[in-house]
Order: structure tokens, then C-alpha cells, then sequence
């Protein structure tokens, strides 16, 4: 029985993803309208004692040790997919076939061919109103929404550089314990697809350009890691100990390439330079070996006009050039918390700021929103295709001495 009023919501995996989407599901209907009132009917994993652990923390209803059993009940609308890339294309597939909607964590999967049909799947379910989204949550930050916006209307002209990196330093410890983001047959990659396709999906969003070509190198500094214990975090604080047995790490540690995007007229909102325009470029980095840095998710944009910068660490802040505002300008910091800024409007009185758990709550609110207006919402699995094309570019220059690798 379908409530008109009720999206009810299966969620598969309750590990960092889960609590960040649980959050979301929670905390939007308290801080927005939506259309839809998300309920958070059942959370589904392997272990029976550790979900039903999980709904109990998380406000679940019910919890499943199978999602499959996600996909057969009735009472369920949606699939929130938070678990590793290697199990996405199979549950996708199989809850959009079954007529549920679906958000599926980043990458969109572990290799072209997964996504492709990923991507057929929900291009065959959106005539019958079952749509899809991927999980690329940095569209939702303010500041980044707030970007998009001023590219779009020409603020910056015509961009000519893309400049992005994502900088993390969790396995600087050549200890931390091998878990499955180490593990090419569950995560696909390393800092390249767990971290670099965000820096991909916002680079392509803000600028309205699809990468078309890159040249890139991998590096993986630490060959092999102790076997983890009882994995706590994302660094890994498990029992690991002296002696513990130690594995191979199948993935990169650090991921750096240059890019082109698309040339003539795009999303820039610039006077369109013609097919001979040259399109911008781009300077990528993904690391979880910066030390020091924390989560600076970066990007910078300089075009003929203007430029802009952002930094995650500085979350609610994006660093403005206007070439208009004469050669003593400089940058300027602006705090996106006003009420007419993305997103902002529905939290505090301005100057309070936000925090990562928002762009999950954003995130929740778009999908709900496009859903009950019977439209796709964005980033939709063939965006993120085109984000897994270009993971796959690098992989491949990489392999190829950086030789260029057209998407
Ligand atoms: C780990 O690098 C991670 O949790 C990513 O998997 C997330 O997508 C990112 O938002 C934060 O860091």
C-alpha cells in the first residue's frame, strides 16, 4: 500500500555513509517542507546483532540481514545504497527493475561497464516515475552551489583553469590497517575514486564542461598494511599489534592528473568563443597522504573575468575575484549564510555556519523534491557514468607511462 504523502525509505549499510544518509533522512523534514515525508522504514546488513544495533541508534523501523528482503517488501519506496562500490550495480539495478526509487553512494560503481548499465537501468525506470541519484554530496555545499551559480550567470567569463584537489592524510600511518577502501575488489580505487570523483563530479557541475581527456600517474607508497581488526574509523584504529599479519594494498594512495574540459559554448554563461574557443584546463590531485590536511576538499576556478576559490576546511566561505573591482581588489571572502544563498535560508541567522552532515540533508531534500515533482533528479547515474569514464581515463594513461587518454 503506497502512502501519496510518505516516501519510505530501505537503507543497505550503516557504516559512515549510513550515519551521514540517517541523519539526513531524519533531520530534513525538520528543517525544510518536502513534498514527501521521508519514513526510515528498515536498514538492512549482514550481521543481525550489529544492525538491528544500528536501526536501533540510527531510528530505523525495522532491520533486514539481506537487502534483498529490501527489495520484496512493499512497504518500501526508496533504496539508499551506502555501502562499497563493488555491491552497487547489482542492488541498483535489481530495486529499479522492482520499481524503487534509488541513491547510490559515489562512485557510481568499480568500472565503466557496472555503470553503463547502471545507467540503462534508470534511463528504462524513469518513464515509469522510478528515479535515481548519486550520492556526489559537495553540490550541496553552499558555497560550491553558490559557485555554480555565479559561473552560470558570466560572473567569471570565459573559465580558462580548473584547479582541484582533495587532500586527506588518514593512511600517512603506514600502520593503519588495511580495510576495504585498500581493496581494488570492493572499492574500485583508492583516493581516485573515493576522493577524486568528487573533485571530477564538482569540476564538471560548476563549470557546466565535461572532462574530455587527461594524462595521469597513480602511486601507492605503502605497498602492504596490517590485516585490520576492529576497524573504528576511517584511519583505522584496530587491533592490529606488532606481529599482525599484513596484506597487499590493491589500490592507489595518491592520484594526479591534468585534464581538458569541453571547448565552445557550455554552462559558463560566457559569450560563447565559437568551436575554436580552447576549452579549460584542469590540474586534479587525490591524496590521503597530505598530512596535515584533514578533508580539504579544494577547487579554483580562474577565468577572464573573474576567479573563485573554495576549500572544505573553510566550508562556509568562498573566496571571490572580480577583475571589475580594479587591480587593488584582491580576493574576497564571502560567508554564504545568508538567507538568500543556497540551502542556507532553511538554518541559523547568518554568520552560524554549517557542517558536513548538511550536505547530506541537502542532498535529501533535492531527491525528495525532484521525486514528488515527477522529475530526475541530478546528479543523475549518467552524470556520474561520465564521472566513472573519466576515473577510468586516468587509470588507463596511468598504466600508459601518463600517455594522453581521451574520455
Ligand atoms: C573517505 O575518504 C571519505 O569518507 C569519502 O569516502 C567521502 O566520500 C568523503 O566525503 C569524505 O571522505
Amino acid at each position: 500500500m503506497t502512502d501519496p504523502t510518505s516516501l519510505r525509505v530501505g537503507m543497505v549499510g550503516y557504516a559512515f555513509m549510513g550515519a551521514a544518509h540517517s541523519h539526513a533522512w531524519r533531520t530534513a523534514p525538520r528543517f525544510f517542507d518536502l513534498p514527501l515525508q521521508p519514513i526510515l522504514t528498515a536498514v538492512a546488513g549482514r550481521n543481525q546483532q550489529s544492525v538491528r544495533d544500528a536501526a536501533q541508534k540510527m531510528g530505523w523501523e525495522s532491520a533486514e540481514t539481506d537487502w534483498r528482503a529490501l527489495i520484496e517488501r512493499d512497504d518500501i519506496d526508496l533504496i539508499d545504497i551506502c555501502t562499497p562500490g563493488n555491491t552497487h550495480a547489482e542492488i541498483a539495478i535489481a530495486a529499479l527493475e522492482a520499481g524503487k526509487h534509488v541513491l547510490c553512494e559515489k562512485p557510481l560503481a568499480n568500472s565503466v561497464e557496472e555503470a553503463e548499465r547502471m545507467a540503462a537501468a534508470a534511463d528504462a525506470a524513469a518513464p515509469r516515475g522510478v528515479y535515481s541519484m548519486c550520492g556526489f554530496s559537495y553540490r550541496r555545499t553552499p558555497a560550491l552551489a553558490l559557485a555554480k551559480r555565479m559561473v552560470e550567470a558570466g560572473r567569471l567569463g570565459q573559465i580558462r583553469h580548473v584547479r582541484a584537489q582533495y587532500l586527506q592524510d588518514w593512511l600517512s600511518d603506514a600502520d593503519a590497517p588495511l580495510t576495504w577502501r585498500l581493496d581494488k575488489s570492493k572499492s574500485g580505487s583508492g583516493s581516485l575514486g573515493d576522493i577524486g570523483a568528487h573533485s571530477i563530479d564538482a569540476a564538471q557541475w560548476i563549470t557546466g564542461r565535461n572532462i574530455t581527456g587527461v594524462s595521469a600517474l597513480l602511486e601507492t607508497f605503502v605497498k602492504e598494511r596490517p590485516v585490520a581488526g576492529d576497524f573504528v574509523g576511517l584511519g583505522g584504529t584496530g587491533a592490529t599489534g606488532e606481529d599482525a599479519e599484513r596484506g597487499p594494498v590493491t589500490v592507489d594512495d595518491a592520484a594526479i592528473f591534468s585534464a581538458r574540459f569541453e571547448s565552445g559554448g557550455s554552462g559558463d554563461g560566457s559569450s560563447d568563443g565559437g568551436p575554436s574557443e580552447a576549452g579549460p584546463v584542469g590540474v586534479f590531485e587525490a591524496t590521503r597522504f597530505a598530512l596535515g590536511r584533514k578533508n580539504a576538499m579544494r577547487i579554483e576556478l580562474n577565468g577572464t573575468r573573474g576567479s573563485l576559490a573554495f576549500d572544505f576546511e573553510d566550508m562556509n566561505a568562498l573566496s571571490v575575484y572580480d577583475a571589475a573591482d580594479g587591480p587593488d581588489a584582491g580576493f574576497r571572502k564571502i560567508l554564504v549564510t545568508e538567507p538568500g544563498h543556497p540551502y542556507t535560508g532553511n538554518w541559523w541567522p547568518t554568520g552560524h555556519g554549517l557542517g558536513y552532515e548538511h550536505l547530506f540533508t541537502h542532498q535529501v531534500v533535492d531527491l525528495v523534491t525532484a521525486i514528488a515533482a515527477n522529475r530526475p533528479p541530478t546528479p543523475s547515474f549518467a552524470d556520474a557514468l561520465q564521472v566513472q569514464k573519466v576515473l577510468a581515463a586516468v587509470e588507463t594513461s596511468a598504466e600508459a607511462d601518463s600517455r594522453w587518454q581521451k574520455v
